[in-house]
């Protein structure tokens, strides 16, 4: 299979801070704001999001790992049952932020949605993703994007990470 770097360390540490302070102008701070991270990846995004506004802003930001396999629209109920979590922040009146490496259908998104106002009424949900493929299949939107990569279907991306894959690189890869 073919594939070719669309993201290099340097390039995914930069679009960080720059969602970092893209999430401060946005909010007029980080008051009352909370970055959910969506399982594997998008948890070490949010991790890595939640230092970065703590050394611009000065104050801490909560954040936690949020499971949405519950919540999916294409898992048998009984396997969706044993897989429920509960959402370990107070995130009534928050902000919060839905943090995931790649956005594709928008079905985890509106997983992850339904999963916070399960658990209480946000004030706002954002969503900030590393990559935005395309191909949405609901009417969900980033409001910040680390990179816009046109994708045809066959082609996926690849995400590794340092905390779970040794090093950061974002590939496109020809299936
Ligand atoms: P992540 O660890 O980068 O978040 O579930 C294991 C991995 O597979 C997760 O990646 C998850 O996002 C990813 N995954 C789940 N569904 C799909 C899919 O439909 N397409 C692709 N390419 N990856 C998926
Ligand atoms: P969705 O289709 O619901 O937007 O994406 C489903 C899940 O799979 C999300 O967690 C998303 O990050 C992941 N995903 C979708 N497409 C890709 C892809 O091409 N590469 C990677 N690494 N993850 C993907
Ligand atoms: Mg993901």
């Amino acid at each position: 299979t073919e594939s070719r770097i669309i993201m290099d360390e340097m390039a995914v540490r930069r679009a960080l801070t720059r969602i970092a302070h893209e999430i401060i102008e946005r909010n007029s701070g980080v008051e009352g704001c909370v970055l959910a991270g969506i399982k594997t990846r998008g948890v070490f995004l949010a991790k890595r999001l939640a230092e970065r506004l703590e050394n611009i802003e000065g104050t801490s930001i909560p954040w936690f790992e949020l499971d949405v396999t519950y919540y999916r629209d294409d898992l048998p109920a009984e396997r969706r049952e044993a897989e429920r979590k509960d959402v370990p922040v107070d995130v009534h009146n928050k902000k919060v932020i839905l943090v995931d490496d790649v956005l594709y259908t928008g079905r985890t998104i509106r997983a992850a949605m339904d999963a916070l106002i399960d658990a209480g009424r946000p004030e706002s949900i954002q969503l900030a993703v590393l990559v935005d493929r395309g191909h949405r299949e609901l009417p969900i939107r980033p409001d910040y994007i680390g990179k816009n990569v046109p994708t045809s279907k066959s082609e996926e991306i690849g995400v590794l990470l340092e905390e779970s894959d040794g090093s950061d690189e974002v590939r496109i890869l020809q299936a």
